[in-house]
C-alpha cells in the first residue's frame, strides 16, 4: 500500500517513521527547544540524519488547553523551516488545523497535510482538493484542543473513531480528494481517556476495514505517563514500546519525537523478516455493524 504525497509517492510496505519538528514555544514535551526557524531546521536535518522518513512540522500546540496561535504567528514559525527543509530529501508535512495555512504551506511546496480537525474548519477541504497531488492525514478529535479532555464519552470508542473517520473519508472523496492521497490517525490522547487510548491499540486491526494505511502518534503522551508512572521526559521506552505495538497492530507510519532509537527499533521488523499486516483485518465487532 502507497500514499501519494505531492512529490514522494510512499511505499508503505515497510513502516515509516514521521519526525516531530515542532516550532513552538508551549508544545507539551519539548516546547522552546526549537522555537526558532535557525534551532527548527537543525532539529530537521538531525531527525533525517538519524532516518526519518517524513518530517511533520507544526507551529501550534495542540496539548489540551493550549493557546491558540494567530495565522500570521503560525505563518511566522512555520515558512521558513518549510522552506529550509524543502531540500532535505524527504516529504514534508504540515501539522495544522488552519485553512489559511495549509493554502501557504502548500504554496510554499509541502508534500502533506497533516490536520487533527481531520479537515473540518471552513475552508481545509477547499485547500486540500484545490491542490491535486497533496497528501492528507486525518485525524480523529472531539471538540478542540481546550475541550477535548471533557467530551471522552463513548459507547464503543473504536466504532465511533472509525465511523468518524470513514465518514470523512467519504466527504473527501466527494470533493476529489482520492483515497490514495489519504492516512487515517485515531488520534491518541485527543478527547480519550487512558482506558480509551489503550482499547485503541489493542483493538486497532478493526481500524484496517477502513481499506487507507493507519499513522499513530503515541511518542511520549499522558497515556503512556498513567502506565508507567513516568515524567514526560522519561517516556522514551514506553514510546518506543508503544510505537511497535502500533506497528504490530497494522500502523504504517508512527508519529515520533525520537527518531533514531524508533528505527533501530523497527530495524527488528525488517531483519526478523516480520510480514506485513493485511492491509484489511475483518473483526467481528466491526463486521457486526
Ligand atoms: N499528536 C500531536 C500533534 N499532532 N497529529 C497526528 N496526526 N497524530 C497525533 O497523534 C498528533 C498530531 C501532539 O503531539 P506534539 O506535536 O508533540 O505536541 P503539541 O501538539 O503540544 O505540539
Amino acid at each position: 500500500m502507497d500514499w501519494q504525497t505531492r512529490r514522494f509517492r510512499i511505499d508503505l510496505t515497510k513502516p515509516r517513521v514521521m519526525g516531530i519538528v515542532n516550532v513552538t514555544p508551549d508544545s507539551f514535551s519539548d516546547g522552546g527547544r526549537h522555537a526558532t526557524a535557525a534551532a527548527a531546521l537543525q532539529h530537521a536535518r538531525r531527525l533525517v540524519d538519524e532516518g526519518a522518513d517524513i518530517l511533520d512540522i507544526g507551529g501550534e500546540s495542540t496539548r489540551p488547553g493550549a493557546a491558540p496561535v494567530s495565522v500570521d504567528e503560525e505563518l511566522a514559525r512555520v515558512l521558513p523551516v518549510i522552506d529550509g527543509a524543502l531540500g532535505l530529501g524527504v516529504p514534508l508535512s504540515v501539522d495544522t488545523l488552519k485553512p489559511e495555512v495549509m493554502h501557504a504551506a502548500i504554496a510554499a511546496g509541502v508534500d502533506i497535510v497533516n490536520d487533527v480537525q481531520a479537515l473540518r474548519l471552513p475552508g481545509a477541504l477547499e485547500a486540500v482538493a484545490a491542490s491535486p497531488a497533496v497528501g492528507v492525514c486525518l485525524m480523529h478529535m472531539r471538540g478542540d484542543p481546550r475541550t477535548m479532555q471533557q467530551q471522552t464519552g463513548y459507547d464503543d470508542v473504536v466504532a465511533e473513531v472509525a465511523a468518524f473517520l470513514r465518514g470523512r473519508l467519504a466527504v473527501l472523496a466527494g470533493a476529489g480528494v482520492s483515497a490514495e492521497r489519504v492516512v487515517l490517525d485515531p488520534g491518541i490522547g485527543f478527547g480519550k481517556t487512558v482506558e480509551q487510548n489503550l482499547e485503541l491499540l489493542r483493538r486497532q486491526r478493526e481500524l484496517l476495514v477502513l481499506g487507507r494505511p493507519l499513522l499513530l502518534g503515541w511518542s511520549r503522551k499522558s497515556t503512556l505517563g498513567a502506565v508507567t508512572g513516568r515524567p514526560v521526559e522519561q517516556r522514551l521506552p514506553a514510546s518506543i514500546a508503544a510505537a511497535l505495538a502500533a506497528v504490530l497492530q497494522g500502523a504504517r507510519i508512527v508519529r515520533v519525537h525520537d527518531v533514531a532509537p524508533t528505527v533501530d527499533a523497527l530495524k527488528l521488523w525488517g531483519a526478523a523478516g516480520l510480514p506485513a499486516v493485511p492491509e484489511s483485518a475483518p473483526h467481528p465487532r466491526t463486521e457486526a455493524r
